[in-house]
């Protein structure tokens, strides 16, 4: 028997100890516990440096008269290739230095680095095996990623890569811009996938990235099964990876936010903005510029004040988020001064209350009136760190909405104790003073057990419409009473305690409220559920043709134009199996109506879900049900509606300015999940002139 070598029995040893499984879309399977393993490390770090460098730095923002470019200046001066190719020759990082850049990220506090190994204008910041548009192809040819991979290493930070779908370059990437001459003439798409996933092997294998920051997916070519693809295809390359949920469509604008339960995409990116209530119950990390570009812009002074940077930071940390912080080097491999300048006064910030930062989770409390706060399970209870804007000229900080007793408090910064005591519904922490940071202070407060918080309960139920029965459900923090009363009364103390659902039978205002040790203690929260009678539906749908017709009118719309209900005014006609787009209308400067007669199973109150780019209305007979007009990338609207069994009238009016196309109808009994309304339960008018 040949004898077994210690690397082969330890490549045995991995092989046996993580058999690889796999779901029906081929993303390799993990429990919950093997997906907080694999988040640990990101969600302990909170805070990162965004990295955007390429050819566009030369310019730095320049073209023409205009000065305000960035890293679209492609687009946004409408450069045409051949123009801006001769880039790559002149792209000389001669005072590149890696280590410098590693160490301000690290002495700023930030615990990883993404940095653009391709962004849309298609040149990879590494030597490719896939592309001559690369650092290979320039002069110096040095290995810029490799260099801040290995000084990332030695800082202690985690290196990770961003990588545009969107391609401005590749021939096979489509569509092309509308304003570029380039022919398309022998494009294909499926093309570029493959070298899409082949350029994503090569940068796994040559930087083992621990994040894949993915963007530019909201073309018309991106399709939630490519996402699926490329995420599967990342999992299955570094089991480990963290990938971001710009991999797959559908992340509603600049909000970040998956809008789909299918979706894919390990964290959302709410980018330039930070969500005003966080994303509970997902991870997400606000990405931000330090002035107003990401690429390296000279002309743009706009620079946030330290004071801005330090309180984003607080700000997404209080919410349960990562911050990352974006900068956009020269084109000679230095920092803008006024970045490294906001760096070292984050960092000295972080040096003193890091604490506060790393490793928290987000404020059990919202934001109090005097900033933020974040907060850490500590041994036998909570440390919360009140991040201090406005300090008390009156020497006294008050925690309001608080049940818990105190263990004490201390000054973050010199470790100073302070005194507590309990103020009615608050806690009062005696503090120094002056302030001891001029932007945001930290007190740390010591609390016995889970925070026990006088918020006002919530009230959900899946509808608002009563047709027979409907069961509400009203919750709110650890530790408190929960009162209600359906005759439309304040709660008191002896009004009766919520222990399981209420069941409503007819229009009633639900109104509930908290009580903590025989008092009140939180505001009264309510919800008017209204009895509704089912529209008739008809017993025959009046057509035998399956599907919708759809009817379209060409045009440059902001808004949804009045559409002519008579689909023989159409431009265009076109019968399609269900409220989606065909093919024909995947395209710019259309509006149409989709019309069917829809089934209805069941006498029952109805939500239903209209997803669309851009706007769009859902009418069922008279009654319009969900108003989502407007310009705006993929999003959804719900609304609701009581509806016999039986046939209804259904019309769906949708348009597209620009940008990609979506429309989405998803219908589901209140309470059940959203599914496709189905063919079978949709019948089309016949189109104009054909024979009854
Ligand atoms: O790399 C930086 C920017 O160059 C890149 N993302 C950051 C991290 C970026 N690309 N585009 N934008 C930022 C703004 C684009 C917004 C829009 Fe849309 C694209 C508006 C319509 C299509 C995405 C999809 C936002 C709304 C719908």
């Amino acid at each position: 028997m040949k004898k077994l070598t210690l690397a082969g029995l330890c490549l045995l040893a991995t092989q046996c100890a993580a058999p690889a499984r796999f779901d029906a879309r081929g993303v390799p399977l993990e429990t919950p516990q093997q997906r907080d393993a694999r988040m640990e490390w990101w969600r302990e770090a909170r805070f990162g440096m965004f990295i955007h460098w390429g050819l566009y730095a030369i310019p730095a923002g320049k073209w023409g008269s205009h000065d305000q470019h960035g890293e679209w200046i492609r687009e946004t001066a409408r450069i045409p290739l051949e123009e801006y190719l001769p880039l790559q020759q002149q792209f000389d990082p001669r005072h590149y230095d890696a280590r410098a850049w590693a160490r301000l990220a690290k002495q700023a506090g930030m615990r990883y680095v993404v940095i653009t190994s391709k962004h849309h204008d298609g040149f990879s910041l590494y030597d490719s095996a896939l592309s001559d548009w690369d650092m290979g192809g320039t002069p110096s040819r040095r290995d810029l990623l490799g260099e801040l991979q290995a000084a990332c290493a030695a800082e202690g930070l985690r290196f990770c890569t961003y990588h545009s779908i969107m391609d401005w370059h590749h021939p096979d990437y489509l569509p092309r811009r509308g304003w570029e001459q380039r022919s398309a003439e022998g494009a294909q798409f499926p093309r570029f996938v493959e070298h899409l996933h082949a350029q994503v092997a090569e940068i796994v294998a040559r930087y083992q990235p621990a994040v894949m920051w993915f963007d530019g997916e909201w073309e018309s070519t991106w399709t939630h099964e490519l996402g699926v693809q490329l995420y599967a295809h990342c999992r299955r390359l570094a089991p480990q990876m963290i990938v971001n949920n710009r991999v797959d469509v559908h992340r509603g604008g600049m909000a970040g936010f998956s809008q789909s339960s299918e979706a894919v995409g390990d964290f959302g990116t709410p980018e330039q903005e930070v969500p005003a209530q966080g994303l509970p119950g997902v991870d997400w990390e606000t990405c931000m510029t330090m002035n107003d570009h990401w690429g390296w812009c000279a002309a743009d002074a706009n620079w946030k004040s330290l004071r801005t940077c330090i309180r984003t930071l607080v700000d997404v940390a209080s919410k349960g988020g990562n911050f990352l912080f974006n900068v956009g080097p020269r084109a000679d491999g230095t920092f803008p001064p006024e970045a490294i300048e906001r760096l070292a006064g984050i960092g000295r910030w972080m040096d003193v209350n890091g604490a506060a930062i790393h490793g928290t989770q987000a404020s059990p409390l919202g934001a109090p009136s005097f900033g933020r706060c974040t907060s850490r399970a500590i041994d036998g209870g909570t440390r919360l760190y009140l991040q201090v804007y406005d300090w008390p000229a009156n020497g006294e900080l008050l925690v309001p909405g608080l049940g818990n007793d105190a263990r004490g408090a201390h000054v973050l910064a010199t470790g100073a104790p302070c005194a507590v005591e309990r103020r009615g519904d608050a806690l009062a922490v005696r503090v120094p003073a002056a302030a001891p940071d001029p932007d945001v202070s930290v007190v740390a407060l010591d609390l016995v057990g889970a925070p026990i918080v006088y918020a006002a309960p919530t009230i959900e139920a899946p509808t608002s419409l009563v047709v027979g029965e409907l069961e509400v459900r009203v919750s709110g923090g650890k530790g408190l009473e929960l009162r209600v009363t359906t005759d439309g009364s304040v709660p008191t103390i002896e009004s009766p305690i919520v222990r399981q659902l209420i069941r409503l039978t007819g229009s009633t205002t639900v109104k509930a409220r908290a009580f903590h040790l025989g008092r009140a203690v939180s505001a009264v929260t309510e919800r008017v559920f209204t009895a509704a009678e089912p529209t008739q539906g008809f017993d025959q749908p009046g057509s035998t043709t399956p599907g919708v017709l759809i009817s379209a009118w060409p045009g440059d719309f902001d808004r949804l134009p009045p559409l002519p209900l008579a689909a023989a005014d159409a431009a265009e006609r076109i019968s399609h199996a269900e409220f989606a787009l065909p093919a024909a209308l995947r395209r710019e400067h259309v509006a149409a109506t989709f019309q069917s007669m829809m089934y209805v199973p069941e006498a029952a109150a109805w939500v239903f879900e209209l997803s669309s780019d851009d706007g769009s209305r859902l009418w069922i007979g008279d009654q319009l049900v969900i108003d989502h007009d407007g310009l705006h990338g993929t999003s959804a609207k719900q609304g609701e509606l009581a509806l016999g069994a039986g046939w209804h009238p259904v019309r769906v009016e949708w348009f597209n300015k620009g940008g990609g196309a979506e429309l989405g109808l998803r219908r589901a009994k209140a309470g059940q999940p959203l599914t496709v309304v189905p063919t079978a339960a949709l019948r089309a008018p016949a189109p104009p002139g054909s024979p009854r």
